[in-house]
């Protein structure tokens, strides 16, 4: 009897041992796993054609890295988009963690955490251009990681150094396609990040800087034969101190995509030849609520010079409007001949009025996806465009479209739409082509609409990407193709 209760209690003892590996071998996986998610295969389906032999036994070369990939590595010569990485920093608040480069075939190349000896011996010593950076022994520290009290201990790279232009090189001037993962962190508003890509000397890369001055930004930069140029949309957005975000850079031949805190930001191509700015009506429209829309205001970004506004003080402007019915919407009334939306003095919650027009959305609650249209007129050499309204929801769940915008209207059945609201008080971006609608993943969490309170929505329309803010957060991209 008492053997029996012993084996029974050595099979709960190897039992209890088991679930605990499991446990925690679940803990070892990569933190930065949802970068990996939100990123396809580097360089799309060309890249799949070329097979990776696989190997068993790994060869390595003197600096224990893996041959195949470093001192043996194969060039793509298909690829347009070549150089290893780096990382840079300017002031003394950045972090950098959970650095890692994995193939075009998604497989690991190298990964640091910089928890080992001398994490960053294997690292090389480069200075960007306009930098006066010499190389000096200490600027670049691994150090703990500032952690609340219970949390693991960390240790994280960081600059101390006040020289700009540091670059910690990283990898093969031969890489191409890949794709660069690592955490990064900025955290006050002195300092920037830089994360270097396709580097094939210290005249010639890429980078994605990460500022957190003026309320802070992101732009992808490349330096060609030591000459610098935007080349990608200056984007407002505002870095969150004390977190380290998942940057992912994903190199394929002949596009490169970068991804801020799971979010695709920018797609550099090599020829956007194709693509033009999406003209077209611009309007607006709500389901199951009531709205006021107010200043609209739509403006050249290139050039700064309005294209077009209207802040409805004149009551004839809803005349020079016409209407439209969103997707899959119903409207009894398309004609508005009773009045469903109408210019009106905006009042305020208790009733009591104030001195200005507003476009009033107040009628058939029922009815939807009805649209008032405006022709604005976009000039065909125009290359980016933003749309800035405000609006006001007076009544309605958190489930109802209080703002959608439509922008690139063609016909009911093409046109682009911002729609914020829905799917439980979040947004999305919508494309409707030849009648069929394609939804954008909605927020995940609520914008934060509220009753009577005047809320800023801006849409910046370029030929291969529309970003979304509400409130001057930025929601969402939506990548045309
Ligand atoms: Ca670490
Ligand atoms: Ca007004």
């Amino acid at each position: 009897m008492k053997r029996r209760i012993l084996s029974a209690l050595l099979a709960v003892i190897m039992l209890l041992t088991l679930v605990f590996a499991v446990a925690c071998k679940d803990d070892e996986l990569p933190d930065d796993s949802d970068t990996n998610e939100v990123t396809p295969g580097p360089g799309g389906s060309n890249d799949t054609e070329t097979e990776e032999p696989e190997t068993t036994d790994a060869e390595t070369d003197a600096s224990g890295l893996p041959s195949e990939y470093f001192s043996d590595y194969v060039s793509d010569p298909d690829a347009k988009f070549v150089g290893m990485t780096a990382l840079g920093a300017t002031g003394t608040a950045v972090v950098y963690d959970n650095y890692k480069v994995l193939s075009g075939q998604n497989k690991e190349m190298y990964a640091n955490d910089f928890e080992g000896e001398d994490p960053i011996a294997l690292f090389e010593k480069m200075t960007a251009v306009g930098g006066d950076w010499n190389g000096a022994d200490g600027d670049w520290v691994v150090a703990d990681q500032e952690v609340a009290e219970g949390e693991d201990p960390n240790k994280v790279l960081t600059f101390t150094g006040s020289a700009k232009g540091a670059m910690l090189a990283f990898g093969n001037n031969k890489w191409g396609p890949y794709r660069l993962n690592v955490k990064v962190g900025v955290n006050d508003s002195d300092s920037s990040a830089q994360i270097y890509f396709c580097v094939t000397d210290e005249k010639n890369y890429y980078y994605l800087n990460i500022d957190a001055a003026d309320g802070g930004s992101l732009c992808v930069y490349q330096v060609s034969a030591g000459n610098e140029k935007i080349a990608s949309q200056r984007l407002d957005y505002a870095i969150t101190y004390g977190t380290l975000c998942p940057v992912s850079i994903n190199i394929g031949r002949n596009e490169v995509a970068v991804y801020f805190d799971g979010e695709e930001f920018f797609r550099l191509r090599t020829s956007n030849e194709d693509l033009a700015v999406p003209l077209g009506k611009i309007g607006f429209s709500q389901w199951k609520t009531q709205v006021y829309i107010d200043d609209v205001v739509i403006t050249d970004i290139a050039t700064g010079n309005v294209i077009y506004q209207n802040d409805f003080e004149d009551p004839n402007a809803l005349s020079v409007a016409t209407y439209g019915i969103r997707n899959g919407g119903v409207w009894s009334n398309p004609d508005n001949s009773n009045g469903d939306w109408v210019i009106t003095k905006e009042q305020t919650q208790d009733g009591t009025e104030v001195d200005n027009n507003v476009l009033y959305f107040g009628g058939s609650l029922n009815d939807y996806g009805a649209t008032v249209l405006f022709d604005p007129e976009i000039p065909e050499d125009c290359d980016g465009y933003k749309i800035t309204y405000r609006a006001m929801r007076l009544t309605g769940a958190d489930s109802s479209e209080g703002y959608p915008v439509v922008y690139g209207w063609d016909s009911e059945a093409d046109y682009y739409c911002f729609n914020l609201g829905g799917w439980g008080g979040c947004a999305a971006f919508q494309t409707i082509i030849g009648g069929s609608k394609i939804n954008s993943p909605a927020t995940p969490e609520q914008i934060g609409m509220q009753n009577y309170v005047w809320q800023i929505v801006e849409v910046y329309v370029y030929p291969d990407v529309c970003y979304g803010f509400y409130e001057g957060r930025f929601l969402q991209a939506l990548w045309i193709d």
